[in-house]
């Protein structure tokens, strides 16, 4: 569908009246309500998405983000900077061990990406902004390279850190886990969202007992690594941690500085993309590395594969088959498969942030396909508004609405304004 002048300019104009809504004087929340704190991987495309009109107030996303590093170079998840009762679990059950009070947990790092796109935009103006960041965005990946690999993958040791939270990808991993003493608790998820649409109490169990023994371990890697319950190799992780440090590598390059520990993580990550190769799925997926199996799930972080520089011909047959399927883009499942949900999260749902992220992957390596996607997700939002995500067969909004990070996708890659990010 071509989108007329008029139709664009005023989503534009709702998408910059969402960020500055969103807020909250150097960070901006997801969404007001569901989220009320500053989120890692969001935080990044806010980012984007402020540079699109604002460059300085995007460079100020990301160095709030940055202040709550902890001092082992982790960043966390969720920043805890003003105390609010609306979202469980807060603080006082987290316990983060940081400058800041946080999570213990760290999510995809997509900001060196984003500050990457960000520096592009005006280059003499960033130049001061990602010397000061740089260092910190090399700890952080440090951490990841120290603490997270298997075979050179990145694992996750806990759901919300892939940013995939229901995702089948771990169910295996969940299903091991016993949540005993897991205590009461009171979601307040499902006081803003449809319940339907959220994760179930038997995830929300295993997420409680995962951080509970996280915050009695006082968030010590070393400690929490021996026996450690879940642990989970990951494609959102290895593939965004490996284009992430291209980039960091690229603008490490460009002031001088030797790169050559990223050049040698950038390689570790190349093999270890290669060992979440499923062949039976013909297709990226997650691996258990407790329980020592694959997900077989073909989703959406499957196919981030060509956003980290990794090309496989098999991966564009299955880009055609889920697209055949879905309307909207790639869903977070394949809808052939049998726990597909079309309104449950990370089980069906479209999301804005993985289309574009598989968009731009598509588009620097030469497939038209990443164009196409690029056009549906700005149909999509410019139809159904700023939704937290979308149901991949009919588009209607779900979870979350005048979402920040859709907001900003569309400022920086989806609207017909945009010029690509
Ligand atoms: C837990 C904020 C975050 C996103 C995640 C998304 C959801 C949180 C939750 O919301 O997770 O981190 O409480 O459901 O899954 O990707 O960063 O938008």
């Amino acid at each position: 569908m071509m989108l007329d002048a008029s139709t664009t300019d005023a989503r534009d104009e709702e998408a910059r009246g969402i960020l500055a809504r969103n807020d909250r004087g150097g960070y901006t929340i997801p969404t007001a309500g569901l989220y009320p704190y500053q989120w890692n991987w969001d935080s990044a495309f806010a980012a984007m998405g402020f540079a699109a009109f604002d460059v300085d107030r995007a460079w100020t996303e990301l160095e709030t983000l940055f202040a709550g590093q902890w001092a082992g170079g982790m960043v966390p998840h969720i920043l805890f900077h003003a105390q609010d009762d609306g979202y469980f679990p807060g603080p006082d059950v987290w316990q983060g061990v940081g400058p800041i009070p946080s999570s213990g947990i760290s999510q995809p790092p997509v900001a060196a990406t984003m500050a990457r796109l960000i520096l592009a935009k005006d280059p003499k103006r960033g130049a001061a902004r990602i010397a000061a960041l740089y260092d910190k965005m090399v700890g952080w990946h440090r951490w990841f390279m120290d603490w997270r690999l298997d075979k050179g993958a990145v694992c996750i040791t806990h759901p919300w850190e892939a940013g995939r939270d229901n995702a089948p990808d771990w169910d295996a991993a969940m299903a091991a886990i016993t949540p005993d003493g897991v205590g009461t608790y009171v979601r307040r998820d499902t006081t803003h969202v449809d319940s339907a649409m959220r994760p179930t109490k038997y995830d929300y169990d295993r997420y409680l007992w995962l951080v509970q023994r996280g915050a009695a371990a006082g968030w010590d890697e070393a400690a929490m690594l021996r026996d450690t319950p879940f642990r989970v190799a990951d494609p959102t992780m290895t593939f965004i941690l490996l284009r992430a440090t291209r980039d960091l590598e690229a603008m490490g390059r460009d002031m001088g500085r030797d790169v050559s520990e990223l050049q040698s993580w950038i390689a570790t990550l190349e093999e270890g993309a290669q060992s979440l190769w499923n062949p039976k799925l013909g297709a990226y997926d997650s691996r258990d590395v407790v329980g020592g199996t694959w997900s077989g799930a073909l989703s959406n972080a499957s196919f981030l594969c060509w956003y980290a520089g990794v090309d496989r011909p098999e991966m564009a047959e299955r880009l055609a088959d889920v697209l055949g399927m879905a309307k909207y883009g790639v869903p977070s499942l394949a809808p052939s498969d049998d726990r597909f949900d079309a309104k449950r999260y990370w089980r069906g749902p479209v999301w804005a942030i993985m289309n574009m992220m598989i968009g731009l992957g598509l588009t620097e390596r030469g497939y038209g396909l990443g164009e196409d996607l690029r056009v549906l997700t700005g149909d999509m939002i410019a139809e159904h508004g700023f939704a937290e995500y979308f149901d991949p067969l009919t588009g209607a909004p779900a979870g979350g609405g005048t979402f920040t990070w859709t907001a900003a996708v569309w400022l920086g890659w989806a609207s017909p304004n945009a010029g690509g990010a």
